[in-house]
């Protein structure tokens, strides 16, 4: 293998869109999608509630300020936003050791024990990270909404993983279009503890570094149904893997009700289906087993073409690039 040039303009194939090569270019992956906006969208439960408007500002101010390496920001969250946070975590904590995964409960049960979790207080993603960091060496940065498929996904080459701070708003604990804490801390952050899972986010970030935007789609359509809404088959029953399910109480139920369509999860069909983001998915796919899901995502991401290939070294946190042997 041969270094190429380190500038990827220079590179054979001429429109490679451009991707951090640093753990610091991640500053510059903050691309947001104002669709599901408070202050634009008028479904948005917060639009009327210029308090929650306000609120929700102050957080993002904190995201736009964070510089790769600074300290986590703590937010001091109120007691509206405590009972908010209650209300999910004790909902999910009754029905998660019935409809989730192995994996999703032995995290969890080491953040309640190790970590501050539990329904009093909203944990900080300072500590959170720390945690992981020593865990699975996945550390957080704070972000002030949806972000781009692209910037997202790139961030998880480095191991990191993009945390929104605000709270969805308290009129609508069970379901959120977007992300909020309780989906972070909720739905990703125990499947974030377990090694496997850690190394195989790592793995599709890797992958999106650089593909076409068509790629970027199929890739995020995948992370959709599987990192997001994937259910799979644990000791003959069906259980959720999927963090936009881990943290909604309202769609977990549903997802395993019956009511919904259910198809195999098999990559090619998957990334072309088409999604739902406002409310419950029509449709969930379901893997023969939570590693099963693992391996055919890692086979699907790592077909895709490119015209280099990437490396990480974690020595310098930097993604090296290589020619194709
Ligand atoms: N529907 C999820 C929830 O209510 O927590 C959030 C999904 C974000 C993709
Ligand atoms: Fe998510």
């Amino acid at each position: 293998l041969k270094r190429v040039a380190d500038d990827v303009r220079c590179m054979p194939e001429e429109k490679v869109p451009w991707f951090p090569r640093q753990i610091k270019d991640l500053d510059r992956c903050n691309m947001l999608i104002t669709k599901f906006d408070p202050d634009m969208d008028h479904d948005h439960p917060g639009y009327n509630d210029p308090e929650y408007r306000k609120r929700r500002t102050v957080i993002s101010e904190l995201a736009f300020r964070y510089k790769q390496g600074d300290p986590l920001p703590v937010v001091e969250y109120t007691a509206e936003e405590i009972s908010t946070w209650r209300q999910v975590y004790q909902q999910l904590r009754g029905i998660y050791p019935s409809l989730a995964c192995k994996q999703f409960l032995d995290g969890l049960q080491q953040l309640e024990k190790e970590c501050g979790y539990g329904e009093d207080r909203i944990p900080q993603l300072r500590e959170v990270s720390a945690f992981l960091k020593e865990r699975t060496g996945f550390q957080l940065r704070p972000v002030a909404g949806l972000l781009s498929a692209r910037d997202f996904l790139a961030s998880l080459a480095f191991r990191v993983f993009q945390c929104t701070q605000y709270i969805r708003h308290s009129s609508a604990p069970m379901h959120s279009p977007e992300p909020d804490c309780c989906h972070e801390l909720l739905g990703h952050i125990p499947m974030l503890a377990d090694k496997e899972f850690a190394q195989f986010s790592q793995e599709i970030g890797l992958a999106s570094l650089g593909v076409s935007d068509e790629d970027i789609e199929k890739l995020s359509t995948l992370y959709w149904f599987t990192v997001e809404f994937g259910l799979c088959k644990q000791n003959g029953a069906v259980k959720a893997y999927g963090a936009g399910l881990l943290s909604s109480y309202g769609e977990l139920v549903y997802a395993l009700s019956n009511e919904p369509e259910y198809k195999p999860f098999a990559p090619e069909e998957t990334a072309v289906q088409p999604y739902q983001d406002q409310t419950y998915q029509p449709v969930y796919f379901v893997s023969e087993s939570f590693e099963d899901a693992k391996m055919k995502l890692r086979k699907y991401s790592a077909n895709i073409k490119r015209p280099f290939t990437v490396r990480y070294d974690p020595f310098t946190c930097s993604v090296e690039v290589l020619d194709q042997p």
